[in-house]
């Protein structure tokens, strides 16, 4: 019992004194999970442009669904952008790690635009929909512009 406290505390150490960037074990890691985190949220932002767009037919409440997911997976890529984690099977820019302001900003903003999409989608109209659509697109071009390579 003793052995198990004394290993409990230890961990909590180890966790405590990690800092907060170093969430990942390797850079690979950290890419993966941006990436993943992207994906997951591309794919269901995607849905919702698509039924703005005409490109789908519109379903209130999936659209509501697909947005709230976007608005929650577009927070986390940003914490896999640490030190270190620019080299490797990735797009990213090396700007990114020298001009991070920018970088933040731009993330701050596609967060902000998406949550207007998520709150126009419980809406349920598709109006309100379509321009929140837009400007979440522009946020991600943005961005994509500045700090991806093609
Ligand atoms: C998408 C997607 C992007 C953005 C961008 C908007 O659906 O995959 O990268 O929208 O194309 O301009």
């Amino acid at each position: 019992m003793k052995k198990i406290a004394s290993l409990v505390l230890a961990l909590a150490a180890i966790a405590t004194s990690v800092p907060a960037t170093a969430q990942f074990a390797k850079p690979e890691d950290a890419i993966k999970y941006r990436k993943s985190a992207l994906f997951v949220m591309q794919q269901n932002f995607g849905r919702v442009a698509a039924m703005a767009q005409g490109k789908a037919p519109f379903d209130a409440k999936i659209a509501a669904e697909s947005a709230a997911t976007a608005e929650f997976m577009i927070k986390l890529p940003w914490a896999g952008f640490g030190d270190g984690t620019d080299k490797g099977e990735t797009k990213a820019e090396a700007k990114i790690w020298t001009d991070k302001a920018k970088f933040n900003e731009y993330a701050q903003k596609a967060e902000q635009e998406m949550a207007k999409l998520s709150a126009a989608a419980k809406s349920g109209n598709l109006e309100n929909i379509k321009p929140a659509v837009v400007a979440v697109g522009g946020a991600c071009k943005t961005c994509h512009d500045a700090f991806r390579k093609s």
